[in-house]
């Protein structure tokens, strides 16, 4: 079965127990639990990984390929804001990734408006809360069985 990488960046551990009236009341595990349903409807495998430290999502990244995945859907949560590591790493390796927001992030404060890891993505979903999570992974499911 194909393996799919679902990436959750910092702070998303807290998802569902702060700031829930911008991120909503679903915890990561529900998150996951639900991606996981659609996953067996689409005959992939996910796996899931969430880090609050911007190089543990680097090396992750880039053991994916030797790993046998072969799409990634990441929230970058902060970092997308911030890291060019981690954009690096997502050109450097040779697999499809999907960038996710739960909140558009173009609505939001200046400086969450722009993303440095959209270039090396094959495309974006924000401001659909978990949905956005289901539409990237969808996304990730056709990008690798066109
Ligand atoms: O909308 C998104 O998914 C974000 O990636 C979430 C990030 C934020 O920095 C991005 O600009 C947009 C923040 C994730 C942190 O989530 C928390 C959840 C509960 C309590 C505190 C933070």
């Amino acid at each position: 079965m194909k393996k799919i990488l679902v990436i959750h960046g910092p702070n998303l551990n807290l998802l569902g127990q702060r700031e829930t009236s911008i991120y909503g009341t679903t915890t990561l595990d529900e998150i996951n639990r639900t991606l996981d349903k659609v996953a067996k409807e689409h005959d992939v495998e996910l796996v899931f990984f969430q880090s609050n430290h911007e190089g543990d999502i680097v090396d992750t990244v880039g053991r994916a390929s030797s790993e046998g995945v072969k799409a990634i859907v990441i929230n970058p949560a902060a970092y997308t804001h911030t890291s060019v590591a981690i954009r690096d790493a997502l050109a450097a390796v040779s697999v499809p990734a999907v960038e996710v927001h739960l909140s558009n992030i173009y609505k939001r404060e200046e400086f969450r408006q722009h993303s440095l890891i959209a270039p090396a993505c094959a495309g974006q979903v924000s401001g659909f809360g978990v949905q956005s999570y289901i539409l990237g992974l969808l996304a990730a499911v056709n990008l690798i069985n066109p």
